[in-house]
């Protein structure tokens, strides 16, 4: 009863401006993990031979922001995203070089969303493939993380697949809910 005298004795104007603060914590309460949590945002720097970061965690469903570089100062790098076996190209002199996975990532060119970059040595956006310049190449794209919750790898195949094979320049992707 105590509390309901004290209400009564409020004004009107300050009960209005209490309703319309609690309304508004509400709505931010409502709009602030969505708007921070369904964002990732990654920078991968690349040198001879690694990655860093060399793992990262996306959640199925949010936009990821990714900008890559490649720091080296003498050699070209890139990414490729996938899972499984190893694939291989046959070169001009017959000889097979490990490039990229049997199951990818990503289905179609569609899904990434290029944004910025400048140094680009290759940019297949079907497998996707981005291969950089030594000291300063870097690529942004944005894509939705798809619904494939599992571990992937991402991992770099220049000189006819040597930096991976003997290099071990990788990185991995843990996918969840
Ligand atoms: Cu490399």
């Amino acid at each position: 009863m105590a509390s309901l005298a004290q209400n009564r004795t409020r004004t009107p104007a300050v009960t209005l401006r209490l309703a319309a603060l609690a309304a508004l914590a509400l709505a931010l309460l409502a709009i602030l993990p969505a708007a921070f949590a369904a964002n990732e945002s990654y920078d991968i720097v690349m040198k001879n031979y690694s990655y860093t970061p060399d793992h990262m965690t996306w959640h199925v469903g949010d936009t990821v922001n990714l900008t890559l570089t490649n720091n080296s100062t003498d050699k070209t790098h890139e990414v490729m995203f996938g899972k499984g076996d190893l694939r291989y190209e046959t070169d001009s002199f017959g000889a097979k070089h490990p490039h990229g996975w049997t199951t990818k990532l990503f289905d179609s060119p569609d899904q990434l969303h290029f944004m910025k970059g400048q140094k680009i040595e290759e940019l297949m956006a079907a497998m996707p493939m981005i291969t950089l310049q030594p000291k300063g190449g870097t690529m942004t794209f944005t894509f939705t993380v798809p619904d494939k919750k599992g571990t992937w790898s991402y991992a770099c195949f220049e000189e006819n697949g040597s930096h991976y094979a003997d290099h071990n320049m990788k990185g991995t992707i843990d996918i969840v809910d």
